[in-house]
């Protein structure tokens, strides 16, 4: 089997390490791992395959005979690092929102479009966290009923914004069983206890960006004429987004056959038993590569609605995962690095 050099780009981050955890799980073929980061962070160690690895710089010459660069650094970093990494060759794979809705740039869940990757000029985008779990719920009940609006509110775990964010919750946990008054700094409020509709920054039609992310990139990688209506709340969880969907469709639904999609549907797992108290939830999600939904009942109140709860691994599914098997569709087509 071809093996292949991947770079991990943010690889002290907290999606950069859930990567590297992907890929070795995974068993994905690599020759050689090559993590990379920012100047601070050089040196550092990370374990791969039971080997340390030593951190490199993210620069100019450090994608030379990679294969497959997988980046969780930011849209800053990205807007400058990517475009150089293909140049020297390598694939990307960028979990960033740098690139998604550039029209040369393939936008992709596997599930979903994986055709999209097909003729891709060398930089492929990793869809927003959010997007990617409602997606990959909704593809099967899209394909069978069409649909035609979706309102959505999300619940968001603090480390989609980063290891800080994580640490701040953790923190503020600290400073209340202590008694102590509560520090922020990562986000504009106190997150412990509360709930922030406010994810991203704010735009100027009133919506935030978190928000417009799902909305654009549900018509980059679902459909077009989908109305989306969104949004996003951060909550004081540390991993696992969690969603209230209610989507209207074309043709009428019968719910026990949107049951039979979405248990057949790859990558969905359908936990719905509330005679049992079953019912996905984010603890439940923490590690775990499904997408899972839940509360499936009709909408009485619109022609063709239905509410749904879908919960799923912000790190994994929503990030790590879904870049992993965006590189592994590569391999499958057989990569084809242009810059070479
Ligand atoms: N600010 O992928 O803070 O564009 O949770 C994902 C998550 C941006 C993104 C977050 C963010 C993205 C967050």
């Amino acid at each position: 089997m071809k093996k292949y050099c991947v770079a991990v780009v943010g690889a002290m981050g907290a999606v950069g390490r859930e990567m590297l955890k992907t890929l070795e799980q995974r068993g994905f073929p690599v020759s050689e791992i090559r993590p990379l980061d920012i100047e601070a962070n050089a040196g550092k160690k990370v374990l791969y395959e039971g080997r340390e690895a030593t951190v490199g710089v993210a620069a100019k010459g450090a994608f030379v005979d990679v294969d497959i660069a997988l980046f969780s650094a930011g849209a800053d970093a990205s807007l400058v690092l990517a475009p150089i990494a293909a140049a020297e060759g390598a694939v990307v794979v960028d979990n960033s929102s740098q690139w998604r809705m550039d029209p040369e740039v393939p936008l992709v869940v596997p599930e979903v479009n994986p055709d999209a990757l097909d003729g891709h000029k060398g930089i492929i985008a990793n869809p927003n966290c959010s997007t990617i779990q409602m997606l990959v719920a909704l593809k099967p009940i899209h394909d069978a009923y069409k649909i035609k609006r979706i309102v959505v509110a999300t619940y968001q775990a603090v480390s989609g914004t980063g290891a800080a964010a994580i640490a701040e919750l953790a923190a503020q946990a600290e400073q209340f069983a202590k008694g102590e008054p509560m520090t922020a700094k990562v986000y504009p409020r106190q997150i412990l206890f509360n709930a922030l509709p406010h994810i991203d920054v704010f735009l100027d039609n009133g919506y935030t960006k978190e928000e417009m992310k799902m909305v654009n990139e549900t018509h980059k990688i679902l459909d077009p004429a989908i109305s989306v209506s969104p949004t996003a709340v951060r909550i004081p969880v540390f991993r696992g987004h969690s969603e209230a969907i209610n989507i209207e469709t074309e043709r009428p639904m019968d719910l026990a056959d949107v049951r039979r999609l979405l248990a057949a549907a790859p990558g969905v797992k359908v936990v719905d038993d509330p005679a049992k108290l079953a019912y996905p939830t984010a603890l439940d999600a923490d590690g775990k590569d499904e997408v899972f939904v839940g509360r499936l009942r009709l909408d009485p109140t619109v022609p063709n609605g239905l509410n749904m709860w879908v919960v799923g691994d912000n790190l994994r599914k929503g990030a790590a995962l879904n870049a992993v098997q965006i590189a592994e569709v590569l391999a499958r087509k057989g990569l084809e690095p242009k810059a070479r």
